[in-house]
């Protein structure tokens, strides 16, 4: 039997196996397959782009790149024909878009192309998913019930969870996504660390947090892209991305639907965790659309640990 076709039978096989034996709803389980299929088309418009800006600003201001919104069109005109999503809010769009006929049962959220601004730097970028089963404006332990996030690197990698694991596809020779790594689980302490923002706009608490994981030889692991810094502290199992509130943002950068929730969720199935320095993220209820937040987010031990310099440092 070729190369080939053994290695599309063992994919379909794992596919299978893996899928329906963690319980997903069928409907849930082909939601997230086209949504990881998206991602091809979005790869071919990343390797054809020309970082063209398109002319357009997104909700926050941000200078649109031509590829933010074409990734933006494809991933809401796949959805729109997937028959299973109601509604879909992205960065990239000014509100909640109703892509469904109002009787489908998810709400799903995206950042099309998180990190575009490195594109012409030809630096690792993703696309970040939440699946939601109520309305979006909840807390996301109570509306989430899938995320995923797709990495444009070396390789085209796909980490799902849906409530029952984390877990990663990689996309092979033949354009098939191959399950690669299954029930990802986070060590509790990691040796990385990933530090947003300028340190000379953050808090006391937060900048002694970074002189401990420095004086605890932690190694700084930071692209600007958050998708390949979280995936970087997934897949080594441990470490600690942080982007925190600063002098100019009080709530941080990162955007609470389309960056943080998703990747709350997936860190937690792989065992790890996520807050503002305080709460969890999923516990924070969304009510702007726009709304950001500042983050901790891996394995346990540096995430309780950070919030220990922040409270002690605000008493
Ligand atoms: P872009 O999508 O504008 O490139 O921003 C990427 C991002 O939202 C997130 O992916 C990074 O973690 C963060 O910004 C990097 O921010 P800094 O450039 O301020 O470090």
């Amino acid at each position: 039997m070729g190369e080939g076709i053994c290695d599309y039978t063992r994919f379909i096989v794992d596919l299978r196996r893996h899928m329906w034996l963690d319980g997903v709803e069928t409907e849930l389980r082909r939601l997230i397959w086209q949504i990881a299929v998206t991602g091809k088309y979005i790869s071919a418009k990343i390797h054809e782009s020309n970082r063209k800006l398109a002319g357009f600003q997104n909700l926050y201001g941000e200078e649109q790149l031509s590829l933010d919104r074409s990734s933006d069109e494809i991933l809401k005109n796949q959805l729109q024909y997937s028959g299973f999503v109601r509604e879909y809010a992205s960065e990239e769009q000014d509100q909640v878009v109703e892509i469904g006929k109002g009787t489908e049962q998810y709400f799903v959220t995206a950042d099309p192309l998180d990190g575009s601004s490195l594109v012409d730097t030809n630096l690792a970028i993703g696309t970040i998913i939440g699946i939601h089963k109520e309305s979006i404006f909840a807390r996301g332990r109570d509306s989430m019930v899938a995320a995923l996030y797709i990495t444009y690197g070396p390789l085209i990698t796909m980490v799902y969870s849906a409530g029952k694991g984390a877990h990663e596809f990689v996309l092979n020779r033949e354009g098939e996504y191959v399950l690669s790594q299954e029930n990802i689980t986070m060590k509790e302490k990691g040796s990385i660390y990933s530090p947003g923002g300028i340190r000379k706009d953050c808090s006391l608490g937060h900048c002694r947090f970074l002189e401990y994981l420095e004086s605890e030889r932690y190694k700084l692991r930071y692209s600007g892209g958050f998708v390949p810094d979280i995936n970087q502290i997934l897949i080594k199992r441990g470490g600690v991305f942080t982007y925190p509130a600063v002098q100019k943002s009080p709530n941080g950068k990162l955007r609470m639907l389309f960056e943080l929730q998703p990747m709350a969720f997936i860190v937690e199935q792989a065992g790890g965790c996520a807050t503002n320095g305080r709460d969890d993220i999923l516990s924070l209820k969304i009510d702007e659309l726009d709304q950001r937040s500042p983050v901790y987010i891996g394995s346990r031990f540096e995430v309780e640990k950070a919030k220990e310099f922040l409270s002690n440092s605000a008493a």
